[in-house]
C-alpha cells in the first residue's frame, strides 16, 4: 500500500522544549530515509507565514489554522509534517485535527513541561518580561493554555533527555503503523 502521510503536532508552553524535541524527531525521521519531512516551527511560521499576527485569541487561532492548512497539504501528498506552535486552545487544535484526519493521521504530542519549570529555565528571558508586564497576553502567565485531555503522546521533559523524548514519539508512530 502507498505510505500514509501524517502530521505530528507538538503543543506546550514557550520554553517547554517543543522546538528542540521537534528538531530531534525530524533528524530521526530523516535518517530513516525515503520520505520528505517538513518542520513547521513556531518561530519560522511566525516569521514567514504570520508576520502580521499578534497574540490575541483571534490571531493565535488564525496562526494555528494556517499551520494546519500547510500540514494538511503535506499530509495529503504522503509527506510528514511536524508542527511546533504553542497552540493554547483545544478547540483550535481539534479543528486542525479534523483538517488533517481527512487525509492522514494526526499525532498530538503534549510537551508537558510545567509553567513553573518553563519560568524557572526562562531561556529567552521572556517570562521575566511577561512578569514585568512588558509582554502582554503571555501564555501561562497572563493568557490561557488549555491542556490537551487525550493527546496521542504526553512527554514529561523534566529528567528526560531530548533524545529519549523524541524516541517516545518514534515508538508511538511505530505502534500506529505510520513508520
Ligand atoms: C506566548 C509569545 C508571546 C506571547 C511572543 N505569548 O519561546 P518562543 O517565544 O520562541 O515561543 C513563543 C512564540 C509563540 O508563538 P506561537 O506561534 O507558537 O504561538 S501560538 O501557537 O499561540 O500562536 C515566544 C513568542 O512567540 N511569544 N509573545 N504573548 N508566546
Amino acid at each position: 500500500r502507498a505510505e500514509q502521510g501524517f502530521t505530528v503536532f507538538f503543543t506546550g508552553f514557550s520554553g517547554s522544549g517543543k522546538s528542540t524535541i521537534a528538531n530531534a524527531l525530524m533528524v530521526k525521521l530523516m535518517e530513516m530515509g525515503g520520505r520528505p519531512v517538513t518542520l513547521l516551527d513556531g518561530d519560522l511560521v511566525r516569521k514567514h507565514l504570520s508576520s502580521e499576527l499578534g497574540f490575541s485569541k483571534e490571531h493565535r487561532d488564525i496562526n494555528i489554522r494556517r499551520i494546519g492548512y500547510v500540514a494538511s497539504e503535506i499530509t495529503k501528498n504522503g509527506g510528514i509534517a511536524i508542527c511546533a506552535p504553542i497552540a493554547p486552545y483545544s478547540a483550535t487544535r481539534s479543528a486542525v485535527r479534523e483538517m488533517i484526519e481527512a487525509y492522514g493521521a494526526f499525532v498530538e504530542v503534549h510537551v508537558a513541561t510545567t509553567i513553573e519549570e518553563c519560568e524557572r529555565r526562562d531561556r529567552k528571558g521572556l517570562y521575566k518580561l511577561a512578569r514585568e508586564g512588558k509582554i502582554k497576553e503571555f501564555t501561562g502567565i497572563s493568557d490561557p493554555y488549555e491542556e490537551p485531555k487525550d493527546p496521542e503522546v504526553r512527554l514529561e521533559t523534566e529528567g528526560n533527555e531530548i533524545d529519549y523524548c523524541a524516541q517516545q514519539v518514534i515508538l508511538k508512530l511505530e505502534n500506529m503503523g505510520l513508520i
